[in-house]
């Protein structure tokens, strides 16, 4: 029998308290009630934008901001197991991911390489605060089809270019297509800096990939 769907002001209550325990023990619930992963997410989503508005209005300080975060993590966790690290799989072709140097945001990274590993991606996630130089030898190490770079920082973002930069003086960039995403993140930035692609969330993320690999959803 189906369970009731818990009420998001108590899914907004366990991530603005930080409460990790009871944030899994929801999205469980979510789960159970929900066959539709990404919809059992979106609460927690506000929520923890919410904690982010709340930090910018100077009513939340880094600790809850952190703890908040800390109880985002463990929901998803629950409801994308395959978030965070490798992923087999490789019908789609193979994914290096990463937030960039100087940036540890992570949630949202967390929750493309889920959905791309849902959809037939090998995912390598090499995490957050990634330095420029790594992406640049697993690019050449590994020869992935897609490097995958987010950035939630307005002072991070300028990484994204930078890499591009690197790779190109790296003689690479001909080798490996680039996507570029994160929420200060916007198409136009993408084309200024020579990206391939850009998404503005993890669903549309996922086409956005096989738009630039020439591959169909089938
Ligand atoms: Co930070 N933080 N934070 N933070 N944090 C923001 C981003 C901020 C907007 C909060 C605010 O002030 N309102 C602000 C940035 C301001 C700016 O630059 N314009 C901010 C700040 C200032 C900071 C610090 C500098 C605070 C400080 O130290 N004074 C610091 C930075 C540290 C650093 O990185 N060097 C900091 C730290 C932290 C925590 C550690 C506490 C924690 C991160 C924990 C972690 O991830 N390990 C944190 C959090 C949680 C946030 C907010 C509240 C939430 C981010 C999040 O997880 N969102 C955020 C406020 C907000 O977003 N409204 C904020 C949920 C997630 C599902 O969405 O990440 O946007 P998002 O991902 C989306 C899309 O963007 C997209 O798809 C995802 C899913 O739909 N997407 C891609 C993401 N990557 C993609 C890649 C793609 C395609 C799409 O292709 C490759």
């Amino acid at each position: 029998m189906k369970k009731t769907l818990p009420r998001p002001e108590d899914i907004r209550k366990v991530i603005l308290d930080g409460d990790a325990e009871k944030a899994e023990r929801l999205a469980r619930l979510s789960l159970d009630a929900d066959s539709s992963p990404l919809r059992a997410l979106e609460p927690f989503i506000a929520a923890i934008r919410q904690a982010g508005d709340l930090f910018e209005e100077g009513e939340f300080f880094l600790p809850q901001l952190l703890m908040a975060s800390k109880a985002m993590k463990a929901a998803l966790g629950v409801i994308f197991p395959e978030s965070g690290g490798e992923v087999s799989g490789m019908q789609r072709g193979m994914v290096v991911a990463g937030t960039v140097q100087g940036d540890i945001h992570e949630i949202g990274k967390n929750l493309v390489c889920a959905l791309f590993a849902a959809n037939g991606f090998r995912v390598i996630d090499l995490g957050g605060d990634v330095p420029l130089d790594q992406f640049v030898q697993k690019t050449r190490e590994l020869k992935p089809d897609l490097l995958a770079l987010s950035a939630l920082l307005t002072t991070t973002m300028i990484n994204q270019r930078n890499l591009i930069e690197k790779l190109k003086a790296s003689g690479l960039r001909d080798r490996v297509r680039v996507m570029v995403g994160g929420a200060p993140v916007t198409a136009d930035w993408a084309k200024s800096i020579g990206a391939d692609g850009y998404a503005p969330d993890a669903a549309r993320a996922v086409d956005e990939a096989l738009r630039i690999l020439g591959q169909n959803r089938a």
